[in-house]
């Protein structure tokens, strides 16, 4: 099954999640430049997703989509909301989805959980999921332990819905490889953060601009909720205190709206700025249009150029 066809949109292509990044606005300008377009309702509560979901009705007539960030406090409300508001499709993270699925799909909701195992995968698949987006730990935010190389074969594998790769893409080669491995679309997200459409501060992109291939750290470990964010004054003083043992508490009133300073105020210093390990990848500040443009081009370029 192709997964343009699947969703009904050009590309293969799925928007990350991205809480506080992804309005309505940003993910119907990804809808519109032929990607599936996604609210990240990460940092939101229920009146503001279903203000975000009615700006994106507005702003674009194709396909889109809401992240449901398991994680938050507002989960309950905003699994009714989608289904109240009519998503299309609904993709999950931090979580198992499993008891809000057979509502969603009641409701004709497309659902697309985002895994970081194959165990959780094929547990799901159970409740009648439409596929499975399988998250490497190269991906920004919150991460699993498996690479996305050793993880979406055994994905592949374990489900027969499906499979979508997600975390370390951010271009042809990598696209290709994903089908390679038995995935029919890629998630991407840290190339869509220097995008021109991403409502983030100039900091924030030019952070990611600027990041080499090994800028990129885990802070969290310690705690069990492990999140990818660019080196900075912040996480460096983050695995610190990970290193002294302090108290989670403690090391929390760091992260404390650490997101929303990064993306807002484009705080360099005590910002949390989430981008994968591909952010050494990305050199420019370029329309959304051309960046699926030049993945989708590239892929296939990739793809009749191989020899084996
Ligand atoms: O969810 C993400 N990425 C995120 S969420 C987020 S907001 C946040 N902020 C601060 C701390 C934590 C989160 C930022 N980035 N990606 C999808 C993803 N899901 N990655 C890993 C997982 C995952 C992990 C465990 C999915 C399921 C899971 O299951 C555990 C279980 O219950 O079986």
């Amino acid at each position: 099954m192709k997964l343009n066809e699947l969703l009904g949109v050009e590309f293969p292509i799925i928007q990350g999640g991205m809480a506080n990044v992804a309005t309505g606005t940003f993910a119907a300008a990804v809808s519109n430049a032929g990607a599936l377009g996604l609210i990240g309702s990460g940092g939101m509560d229920a009146d503001s997703l279903r203000k975000e979901i009615q700006t994106a009705r507005a702003a674009t007539d194709k396909p889109f989509g809401v992240n449901l960030m398991l994680m938050n406090p507002h989960i309950e409300d905003l699994a009714k909301v989608v289904v109240e508001e009519e998503v299309q499709v609904v993709t999950t993270g931090a979580g198992n989805p499993g008891k809000y699925v057979p509502t969603w799909k009641e409701a004709g909701i497309k659902v697309f959980p985002v895994v970081a195992a194959p165990i959780l995968a094929k547990r799901l698949e159970r409740y009648g999921i439409d596929g499975v987006i399988a998250e490497g730990t190269e991906s920004g935010g919150h991460v699993g332990e498996m690479t996305t190389m050793a993880l979406v074969p055994q994905v592949v594998d374990a489900v027969s819905v499906p499979v979508i790769a997600a975390g370390g893409i951010a271009d042809g080669r990598q696209m290709a490889a994903a089908f390679a491995l038995g995935a029919c679309g890629v998630q991407v997200g840290t190339c869509l953060l220097a995008s021109a459409e991403c409502p983030i501060h100039d900091n924030y992109k030019q952070a990611v601009i600027k990041a080499g291939a090994n800028d990129t750290t885990v802070t969290g470990r310690t705690g069990g909720a492990p999140v990818r964010v660019l080196k900075n004054k912040m996480a460096r003083e983050y695995l610190r205190m990970e290193k002294q043992n302090l108290p989670l508490e403690e090391m929390e009133k760091l992260t404390l709206g650490s997101l929303r300073r990064a993306v807002f105020d484009g705080d360099v210093d005590t910002g949390s700025f989430m981008a994968g390990q591909v952010a050494g990848m990305v050199k420019e500040v370029r329309p959304l249009r051309a960046i699926f443009e030049d993945l989708m081009n590239g892929c296939q370029t990739v793809v009749k150029g191989l020899t084996v």
